[in-house]
């Protein structure tokens, strides 16, 4: 063992501990609304920095190419088990490192290189992950995409189904990351079947509000669903495929491993465990149907006060605003909030310019804010104060939003047991 073995990160390494030690200060003082974010259990921070990050393993529990996993086993079962319980599945698979890994498996399974894929543009509210040009899905398969309604920003289905049966992919695709409204499963796969294609649902966004029973659950209607565990869901980082068809299986584990990867992560696993252990318990029921009340009354506020959300509205965690009444961009927006210690980031809107530094959009979630402990009254506070920063650029308005902050962040702090 070398000299610093048994020494504490914050001796051996004052960097990086002041790094963490600073990023642990910027979460309490600051409010997270990026819609991909949320704030973990000390129980799943207690899996994530466990001694089982030494295990390495290849295969799955029961056949692995490697001894001593015997442990790392119960907890990648009870990882399973527990997200088929949740999800009422009868495949799970928690290995990939993330949902973009989770969907290229998912491709690997379903799909050759030329195939064809349709899935909702990325400006839309889609994923990088299914089918944009620069991502590997974009270069090996023939994407295309469908989009919303100029009017209403609400995926408009006939032209999906239009679309569809012309180009005849081999893959439908539905989910993304910025598509604050609930998709029509039933009439998207109804689409899939017509043309004879497959019907995968990417649920990363909004897998935690489809656990706490506050938003349809796609599981019946697709082949493959893929998610996240880390945003609704309020896990660790990583990507989980699910399909309530058991025949998939053979395809999917091979795909997993070895197709798209190799050893895994086992201690993220076991926090995978730990996480949808916690989200099966009835207050996370509670949890996902706040996120949703606290979701709607950001919009609702945000509108009152003058500032356009797409769709008018939400029917997740996700508020996207449309910065074009401002005249602003959304890297614009991002950095004013950024100074009243609120993150959020820029976003494409529907039918946005193709260059990051020109989009109008700004995207919201509220999921980590609500583990925080807030609820509607004080997202109407907050939004009232984003209001004011996106409308009035002048001293005052920043200094008494740094103001709300501060007490909003003293009043709900995280991690408070500690
Ligand atoms: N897809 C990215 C997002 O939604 O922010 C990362 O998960």
């Amino acid at each position: 063992m070398g000299i610093h073995f048994q020494t504490k990160l914050v001796q051996s390494d004052p960097l990086i501990a002041g790094a963490l030690a600073d990023e642990t200060s910027r979460q309490q003082s600051q409010i997270e609304l990026i819609a991909s974010e949320n704030i973990v259990s000390r129980a799943v921070l207690d899996a994530l920095g466990h001694e089982m990050t030494n295990k390495t393993l290849e295969g799955y529990p029961g056949t692995r190419f490697h001894g001593g996993g015997q442990f790392a086993d119960v907890a990648e079962q009870a990882a399973i088990d527990r997200a088929c319980e949740l999800f009422n599945c009868a495949y799970a698979n928690v290995q990939p490192h993330s949902g973009s890994q989770a969907n290229l498996a998912v491709f690997f399974a379903l799909v050759k290189p030329g195939d064809r894929v349709l899935s909702l543009d990325l400006a839309a509210g889609g994923h990088l992950s299914h089918g944009l040009g620069a991502n590997l899905s974009g270069r090996w398969f023939e994407a295309h995409h469908y989009g919303v309604r100029r009017e209403t920003g609400v995926i408009n289905y006939d032209d999906v189904e239009a679309r569809a049966t012309e180009l005849k992919p081999n893959l439908l695709i539905a989910g993304g990351s910025a598509y604050p409204r609930v998709i029509d499963f039933e009439r998207m796969a109804a689409i899939a079947k017509k043309i004879k294609a497959h019907f995968l649902v990417d649920m990363a966004h909004f897998a935690g509000l489809v656990a706490g029973g506050a938003h349809p659950s796609p599981i019946p209607h697709a082949d493959i669903v893929t998610c996240t565990t880390t945003k609704t869901l309020r896990g660790p980082r990583g990507g989980v495929i699910l399909s309530k068809d058991e025949s998939w299986r053979k395809k999917l584990q091979s795909s997993v491993f070895p197709g798209v990867q190799g050893s895994i992560h086992t201690q993220v696993i076991a926090a995978k465990a730990v996480c949808f252990g916690e989200a099966l318990k009835p207050e996370f029921k509670v949890y996902a149907l706040q996120v949703r009340a606290n979701a709607a009354a950001l919009a609702e506020i945000l509108t009152e006060n003058g500032i356009r959300v797409i769709s008018g509205g939400t029917d997740t965690h996700i508020v996207l605003l449309d910065l074009t009444p401002q005249k602003m961009t959304g890297r614009e927006a991002e950095t004013i909030l950024d100074a009243a210690n609120i993150t959020s980031n820029k976003n494409p809107i529907p039918f946005d310019a193709a260059n990051p530094a020109k989009w109008v959009g700004l995207r919201l979630g509220v999921a980590a804010a609500t583990t925080r402990g807030f609820k509607e009254q004080e997202f109407r506070r907050l939004g009232k104060t984003i209001a004011n920063l996106l409308s009035r650029k002048d001293m005052e308005v920043e200094k008494e939003a740094r103001q709300t902050v501060e007490e909003l962040c003293g009043q709900f702090p995280i991690y408070a047991a500690e």
